[in-house]
């Protein structure tokens, strides 16, 4: 508290010194009859031998930290269409550091060059047609050349994937992503959110799975059942505020139990194949090198974005909103390791929207394969598939059916 006192005193008191010290100067301007808007000449000169300084100071820099960080500090693309995009960031890089030296260059010169001296008069040029046009048509046709350069290149990273495009989906949630790979059918089976229990994360849709959140929301605890065995408990007494949170709650199920139903009336059990081999993969992506992939993106909770800074890839997710992507990987890991010199080298997938706590650390390792190691790879996924690990033995397999069909007894 007094160290802060102490401190505005000194800005108060500080102030107060610097304006009695211009005031003195002027008084004594005034005594030796000279107006303080009369610059002398050595000042003059003075300020314009500071801008060439400044000007050289400028470039040398930018000079510098180009050549230590390297042209543009993004390092080499690992995709196909990251070479697109690097090759136009390149582009506008180029015209925007040729102007800048040349606008910089006339700026801070011709301050120096034409200093006020004494008797020399300005020469007044009020207006050129001829320039009026050439600074407004040579500046919108580079622009015109970079929009539709830009547009051509969106085009070919945003378009559509070619067919033998490798299905992958990334599911978004505080604070991880987990991804789901299409399986031997190439094809991602359907998810709903309400199917998200403890054994499917996903939300993924089969007859199984909508029946076991079908049961689960009738018998699960804090399930309707629960729910009303309290509310209809005699013996108890609730405070108002603790019926009218129940009731709500009671209502909330019921209403998703009904959409279960309907989504078990509606759905198409020769659909289940397709979730069945699904591979659900945590912390590291594996990719098989000069493959297009194809990425579909899931939020569960809030905006994320999935960034892939190597790929030159980037794309929001979106709860309640699907968003996608497309990328071909065609430098390898090791590849990459060799390049850069750094043996420990991995290509990343990190989020890029502040999303909470613990934003900084949700990423995804990205391990890009040669095809032989990742068909390698692959070939001991796929017996873990999702349903190898939802029917995980063969006792387990025989329950569940059983149990479903107790459930639907009861619907
Ligand atoms: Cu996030």
């Amino acid at each position: 508290m007094e160290s802060k006192l102490i401190i505005i005193l000194i800005i108060v008191i500080g102030a107060i010194a610097i304006s009695q010290l211009v005031r003195v100067y002027e008084l004594t301007a005034k005594l030796r009859k000279h107006e303080e808007h009369e610059i002398p000449v050595r000042d003059n000169y003075l300020n314009a031998m500071l801008m060439l300084v400044f000007m050289v100071i400028q470039f040398g820099g930018l000079i510098y930290l180009m050549i230590k960080y390297g042209w543009t500090g993004r390092g080499p693309a690992a995709s196909v269409q990251g070479e697109y995009t690097d090759w136009l960031l390149d582009l506008n890089l180029i015209l925007i550091t040729a102007i800048f030296f040349l606008t910089n260059f006339l700026l801070f010169y011709f301050s120096f060059k034409y200093v006020k001296r004494p008797g020399v008069k300005a020469y007044y040029y009020p207006h050129n047609n001829k320039l009026e046009i050439l600074w407004t048509v040579v500046p919108a046709a580079v622009l015109a050349v970079i929009i539709i350069l830009g547009l051509q290149t969106w085009n070919e990273v945003t378009g559509a994937s070619p067919k033998e495009a490798i299905n992958i989906e990334l599911y978004s949630k505080q604070f991880d992503w987990t991804a789901r790979y299409s399986g031997t059918d190439n094809m991602l089976g359907k998810t709903d959110y309400k199917l998200i229990l403890g054994n499917n994360e996903l939300g993924l849709m089969t007859e199984a799975t909508i029946d076991s959140s079908i049961h689960a929301m009738r018998h699960g605890a804090g399930g309707i059942l629960d729910i009303q065995k309290i509310l209809n408990n005699r013996d108890t007494v609730l405070t108002d505020s603790l019926v009218n949170v129940l009731r709500k709650d009671l209502g909330t199920k019921e209403r998703l139990l009904r959409l279960l139903n309907q989504m078990k009336a509606t759905h198409n059990p020769a659909l289940d194949k397709q979730v069945y081999d699904d591979i659900i993969q945590r912390d590291t992506l594996y990719l098989c090198v000069n493959k297009p992939y194809e990425f579909s993106f899931r939020s569960k909770d809030v905006i994320h974005s999935a960034y892939f800074p190597h790929f030159r890839a980037q794309m929001n997710t979106v709860p309640g909103y699907g968003t996608r992507l497309k990328f071909t990987p065609n430098m390898t890991t090791a590849e990459m390791r060799k390049i850069k010199n750094l043996p420990a080298f991995h290509y990343v997938l990190m989020c890029n929207k502040i999303c909470g706590g613990a934003h900084y650390k949700m990423k995804m390792m990205v391990v890009v394969l040669e095809e032989e190691e990742y068909n390698a790879w692959m070939k001991g996924k796929e017996s873990k598939n999702f349903k190898a690990t939802y029917f995980p033995a063969p006792s387990a397999q025989a329950v569940i059916p059983a149990e479903s069909t107790a459930i639907s007894a009861m619907n």
